[in-house]
């Protein structure tokens, strides 16, 4: 009975680390000239104590068919993955720089994690720059910082 029960508390650890999330990921890019682009973007999101969630390329999560990225749109992606503990306050967001006229003017990325039972923990990430080599500060990342120091 006793090693029941312990079964049954190990369970329910298990099942509340690894409960399942659905992530709601805003992406705006900027309304400049040539702001737009079509090169593979990865984005990495963390909690203060390093707990991420990476995702590889938005573009599977997004909308089938659709053309991400364009000057002055904001773009929706959505996916389910492993909860994150807390709101995330740091933000990797890179560009492969492939494509027609890579340069990206990326203005905001708006992230929610949408939990089992409906609360919500959500971030806006101000970027306001280019990822592109060719213009300051000519790197395709950045990392977006807003964790305490
Ligand atoms: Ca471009």
């Amino acid at each position: 009975m006793k090693i029941l029960l312990v079964l049954f508390l190990l369970a329910l650890t298990q099942s509340t680390a690894y409960a399942q999330c659905e992530f709601v990921i805003l992406v705006t890019t900027g309304n400049k000239e040539d702001a737009g682009t079509d090169a593979r973007i990865s984005l990495s999101v963390s909690t203060a104590n390093g707990k991420k969630l990476v995702i590889e390329s938005l573009k599977p999560w997004g909308q089938k068919g659709h053309n991400n990225f364009e000057r002055g749109h904001t773009d929706t992606f959505e996916g389910r993955g492993k909860c994150l503990p807390s709101k995330p306050c740091r933000m990797l967001l890179e560009s492969n720089g492939k494509g027609n006229k890579p340069g990206w003017f990326v203005d905001k990325v708006e992230f929610s994690q949408i939990e089992p039972n409906l609360s919500v923990k959500q971030k806006t990430f101000k970027v306001n720059r280019w990822l592109a080599r060719d213009v300051s500060p000519g790197t395709l990342f950045v990392v977006v910082d807003d964790c305490p120091k």
